[in-house]
């Protein structure tokens, strides 16, 4: 299997168990990764209930607490690369987005995407049911993001990604460390920094029914100072540089490191 989907929880009981189905019931195969930070509400043992069903094929890994967006995909890049993954996806488990539309991701990387983006903001993409004010700040934050660093791309805060392998190998993940709307946006910029080529493919996001965001003010501030830093940073201080991976063997290290501690 070369495609496995990476999906944070935090409290998703109401959700996980039908996102984590109907990835299963496309017509591509994909694998998932599920990255629990300990939710209160039980998310981990529904996972755990259901990988006998799936045997080999639905993964779960558990960290103490939240400890935000970001840190969990990092968990799960170093993960997936390590095990020989090529196709890597960031995906919610609210349904905000469409399981459906991983296929789409997978066929720009196919077809020369080293980063396939789900976006919004690009003709055939759009909001649905999403409160006033989160699409406000989210269409503000794209041209926020593409004003001050000029990131090509048209919804840079999109967590609905896929990234070729080659990509999470070739940027240094312990530089990145932002967790929130910043983590997704320093991602893109990494790979567009470091000449990956990045398409954005039309998706329909929709507000989640069942269970509540974790969006807070923490997130926007991060945001808006991360960006700045961005500026500033390939300004001043060669982020091309900082945020490539120099050290070819420090990763495998890592990777396996992490596949001895997940196989006790
Ligand atoms: N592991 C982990 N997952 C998180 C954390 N915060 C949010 N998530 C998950 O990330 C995804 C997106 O979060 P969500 O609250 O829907 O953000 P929103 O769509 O911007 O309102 C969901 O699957 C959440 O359960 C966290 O701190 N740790
Ligand atoms: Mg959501």
């Amino acid at each position: 299997m070369q495609k496995i989907v990476i999906i944070p929880t935090y409290n998703e009981k109401e959700n996980i168990s039908n996102i984590v189905r109907a990835i299963f019931a496309l017509e591509q195969q994909y694998h998932v990764l599920v990255i629990d930070d300990s939710s209160p509400d039980g998310t981990a043992d529904i996972v755990r209930e259901m990988q006998d069903a799936f045997p080999g094929q639905l993964f779960i890994e558990q960290r103490k607490g939240k400890q935000g967006l970001g840190t969990a995909y990092i968990y799960g890049f170093r993960w997936a690369v390590a095990r020989g993954y090529e196709y890597i996806f960031e995906m919610d488990a609210d349904f905000s987005h469409n399981p459906k539309d991983l296929d789409n991701l997978y066929e720009a990387c196919v077809n020369g995407a080293d980063v396939a983006v789900g976006s919004r903001y690009v003709r055939g993409g759009g909001n649905v049911n999403w409160p006033r004010n989160r699409i406000i700040l989210s269409k503000g934050a794209s041209f926020y993001t593409r004003l001050i660093i000029q990131l090509p791309v048209k919804d840079p805060t999109a967590g609905f990604v896929c990234y070729r392998r080659e990509v999470l190998e070739a940027i240094n993940l312990n530089e990145i460390k932002f967790t929130g709307y910043a983590f997704q946006i320093e991602m893109k910029f990494a790979a567009w920094k470091l000449g990956f080529v990045i398409r954005e493919v039309p998706i329909i996001f929709r507000d989640r029914t069942y269970g509540a965001s974790k969006m807070n003010k923490g997130i926007v501030k991060e945001g808006i100072i991360g960006v700045l830093n961005l500026r500033w940073q390939s300004w001043f201080k060669d982020y091309r540089n900082r945020v490539k991976k120099t050290n070819a063997g420090s990763f495998p290290a890592v990777g396996s490191e992490l596949l001895a501690k997940t196989k006790q």
